[in-house]
C-alpha cells in the first residue's frame, strides 16, 4: 500500500512539475484528488482494510493528499507569477521613445503673406483699414477717375449686381471711403477680397486678393512713395533687393509706376524663375491724381499723396515658388501642411 501512495505521489509530482498552465494543474487535481481520483479510489478501497491497519494507511492517505496539495498551491502560484510577468512584459512602455507629435493645423501662404505685408506697414505707422466687397460703382470706379467707357468696366471684367452695384474689383473703394470721412493725414493700408470676370488658370482667379496702400499729407511727393516701397520691398524680399520703377498709367494716379524687384532668386542675373529678366514684377503705384483728392474732399492745392496695389497671391506665389494659383484655391491638405 504504502508503494502505491508513493508511486501515486511521485507520478503527480511529475505531472505538476511539467504543467505548462493552470489549466493542466487543474487536471493534476481532478484525476488524482477529484471525486474519481487515483487518491479516492485508495480512500474508498479503506473497508478492504484490516481494523488494526486503518489508522496508519488513513493517516499515509492523508500526508500523500496534503504533499500533492502543498505542491499543487506551489505551482499554482509559479504559473501565476509567470503569466503576470509575461503579460507586464508584453504591456511595457518605452517612455524614452520620442512621442507623436499631435496633428495641428497651418496658416493659409496667403495668410502668412498678408501678415507679413502688414507687419511692414505697420511698422511704418500705417493702420490696416476693411470696407465692404460689394460696393457701389461710384467708389469702384467713378471716385477713382475711371471713365464710363474705360474697358475695366466692361461686363466682361466686372461682376454687376445692378446698373450700379457690383463686386469690388479692387480695394480702393476702401480708401476713398477713408478719405471721405476727411481725418488728415491718411496712412493706410486696405486689404481684401476682389473679384474679376476671368477664366481660372495658372494665374488668374476670379476671387483674389488685393492689398492697396496710401499716404496722403502735406508735402508729400513721388520721392516719399519711391523710399515707402524701396523699404518695403526689401523687407519682404531681402536687404539685397533693388527696385525699378517704370512708368506706367493709371486713372488714379498721375504720375504712375510699376514696380520690379531683382530677382531674389538669382540675385538680378537672370534665370528660370526671373524668366532670364532679372526682374520680377510685384505692384502698381503712383502719386494720387489731384481730381481724385478732389472728388472726396481734399484740397489738391494743400494736400498731395500716393498710393499702391499689389496682388496678394503674387506675393505668395512668388514667396513660396508656387506655380500654380489654383494651388491657394484647393485647400489640399497635402499643400496646406507644407507651410
Ligand atoms: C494696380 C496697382 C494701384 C492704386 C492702386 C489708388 C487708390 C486711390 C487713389 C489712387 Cl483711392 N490710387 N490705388 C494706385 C496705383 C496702383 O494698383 O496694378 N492696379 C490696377
Amino acid at each position: 500500500m504504502k508503494d502505491r501512495l508513493q508511486e501515486i505521489k511521485e507520478k503527480a509530482f511529475a505531472r505538476i512539475s511539467s504543467a505548462e498552465g493552470l489549466d493542466a494543474l487543474n487536471d493534476v487535481r481532478v484525476s488524482v484528488l477529484g471525486k474519481k481520483g487515483e487518491l479516492t479510489a485508495i480512500l474508498k478501497g479503506m473497508k478492504d482494510v484490516s481494523p488494526e491497519d486503518r489508522p496508519k494507511v488513513g493517516q499515509w492517505v492523508n500526508d500523500t493528499r496534503a504533499m500533492i496539495e502543498e505542491q499543487l498551491a506551489a505551482a499554482k502560484d509559479r504559473l501565476e507569477a509567470a503569466k503576470l510577468e509575461l503579460q507586464l512584459a508584453n504591456e511595457t512602455i518605452d517612455v524614452t521613445l520620442p512621442g507623436s507629435r499631435p496633428k495641428t493645423g497651418h496658416r493659409h501662404p496667403n495668410t502668412i503673406a498678408l501678415e507679413e505685408v502688414e507687419k511692414i506697414f505697420i511698422g511704418m505707422g500705417y493702420e490696416v483699414v476693411e470696407g465692404p466687397e460689394i460696393e457701389y460703382d461710384y467708389y469702384n470706379f467713378e471716385a477713382l477717375n475711371i471713365p464710363a467707357n474705360h474697358p475695366a468696366k466692361d461686363e466682361q471684367d466686372t461682376f454687376f449686381i445692378d446698373d450700379d452695384i457690383l463686386l469690388r474689383t479692387q480695394t480702393s473703394p476702401v480708401q476713398v471711403r477713408q478719405m471721405e470721412r476727411g481725418k488728415l493725414p491718411i496712412r493706410m493700408i486696405a486689404p481684401g477680397r476682389v473679384f474679376r470676370a476671368d477664366e481660372v488658370d495658372a494665374t488668374h482667379s476670379p476671387s483674389f486678393h488685393q492689398i492697396e496702400g496710401m499716404v496722403i499729407d502735406k508735402h508729400i511727393t513721388f520721392a516719399d512713395l519711391k523710399g515707402t516701397l524701396e523699404e518695403f520691398a526689401k523687407k519682404l524680399f531681402g536687404e539685397d533687393t533693388k527696385v525699378k520703377f517704370r512708368p506706367h498709367h493709371f486713372p488714379f494716379t498721375e504720375p504712375s509706376a510699376e514696380v520690379d524687384v531683382s530677382c531674389f532668386k538669382c540675385g538680378g542675373k537672370g534665370c528660370r524663375f526671373c524668366k532670364g529678366e532679372g526682374w520680377i514684377e510685384i505692384l502698381g503705384c503712383g502719386q494720387i491724381h489731384p481730381r481724385v483728392l478732389k472728388m472726396s474732399g481734399i484740397d489738391p492745392e494743400e494736400y498731395s499723396g500716393f498710393a499702391f496695389g499689389v496682388g496678394l497671391e503674387r506675393i505668395a506665389l512668388l514667396k513660396y515658388e508656387i506655380d500654380d494659383m489654383r494651388l491657394l484655391y484647393e485647400n489640399d491638405v497635402r499643400f496646406l501642411e507644407q507651410f
